[in-house]
């Protein structure tokens, strides 16, 4: 697992980062929270517009639903006394659905390399995470290969090459317009043979709804599977988080094709609101592994749930 010997003072700078970059200046909860209850006083209007900002905040309906009926238990037990109650309830609830996705890529010895395999639609940050990966990966003593499976885009081996170059890495690549499951299956081979411990597939950006690019990754999928049946080890979606309610929906396509194992959620620095993550874990409850808040390769993180919700509830002073 990683993340165990990370120097605290280094989670702490991402954690201040997190709340700085997710809420840009001032929590949109906090702040909104305090203006809709001006008096102090907590009643259903008060959690009714809370509804509307967290549907707002790409929590989506569901979610949202479940989140205003605990805190409605709440109130009818009197414990949303005032502002306060409500946060620390709120918090609570927060934490009760995001809690069970919190759970760390663990690297298994395996026959064979450990194979992660990147699918996510364009741009998501798929290239990057890998480089970013890679770094925390050979950071924490393992050897890394990477396979340059986008052979659709042409600089996409070019990107590659350059996070392998920094970290010292080995890529291997075909030419362009190569069969993504040849190019893989023969970087397994190549892993293989030099006792690498974990390969890293990239793959080309596609949209959910491409049936044909969607069953060239169920095949990339089989075709690692003749060499070792347990691989893939991990497929895991990279979502970009300024995508809204749209993540959602690419997260449920590609985890029926696939069947995920992980979903690392980039862009958090953006506008995003962060709601997304909740509907993922409420709906799909496939782990998150990292989040990513820019693009230095210490800006993606291991998912923490009681920081995540912390970074969402703190307020503007406390960021500091
Ligand atoms: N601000 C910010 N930018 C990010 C983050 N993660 C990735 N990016 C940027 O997003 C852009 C796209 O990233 P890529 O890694 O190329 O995305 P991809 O999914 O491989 O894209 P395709 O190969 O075209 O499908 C790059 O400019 C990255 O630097 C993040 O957490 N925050
Ligand atoms: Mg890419």
């Amino acid at each position: 697992m990683f993340g165990k010997k990370e120097k605290p003072e280094k989670r702490e700078g991402f954690v201040k980062r997190l709340r700085a970059r997710i809420n840009r200046g001032n929590s949109w909860l906090t702040y909104d929270l305090a203006n809709l209850a001006p008096g102090g006083k907590i009643d259903e209007d008060v959690l009714d517009e809370l509804e509307s900002l967290l549907v707002m905040a790409d929590v989506g309906v569901e979610t949202t639903e479940r989140i205003i009926a605990d805190l409605q238990k709440r109130l009818a037990r009197k414990e949303l006394k005032d502002l306060e109650a409500l946060q620390n309830g709120l918090r609570k609830s927060l934490c009760d659905i995001l809690a069970p996705v919190e759970v760390p890529l663990a690297i298994r010895q395996t026959d064979g390399p450990f194979v992660i395999l990147m699918v996510g639609v364009n741009g998501a940050g798929k290239t990057t995470t890998i480089g970013k990966l890679a770094r925390r990966l050979k950071d924490d003593g393992r050897s890394v290969m990477l396979a340059a499976g986008d052979t659709f885009r042409a600089a996409a081996v070019e990107q590659l090459q350059a996070w392998g170059e920094r970290n010292d890495v080995a890529v291997i690549a075909q030419q362009a317009g190569a069969d993504p499951a040849a190019v893989i299956f023969d970087a397994w081979d190549a892993a293989r043979a030099r006792g690498v411990d974990v390969l890293l597939a990239d793959t080309a950006g596609r949209l959910q709804s491409q049936a044909g690019l969607m069953d060239e990754l169920a095949k990339v999928k089989r075709v690692l599977g003749r060499r070792d049946e347990t691989a893939p080890h991990e497929v895991m979606l990279v979502l970009d988080a300024s995508q809204g309610q749209n993540a959602l929906v690419q997260a449920e396509k590609f985890h029926e094709a696939l069947g995920l194992t992980g979903i690392t959620v980039t862009k958090l620095d953006g506008g995003a609101k962060g709601g997304i993550l909740l509907a993922i874990a409420n709906k799909l409850k496939v782990p998150v592994r990292f989040i990513g808040i820019g693009e230095a390769a210490e800006d993606m993180q291991p998912f923490v749930a009681t920081e995540f919700v912390d970074a969402l509830l703190a307020s503007g002073e406390q960021q500091g």
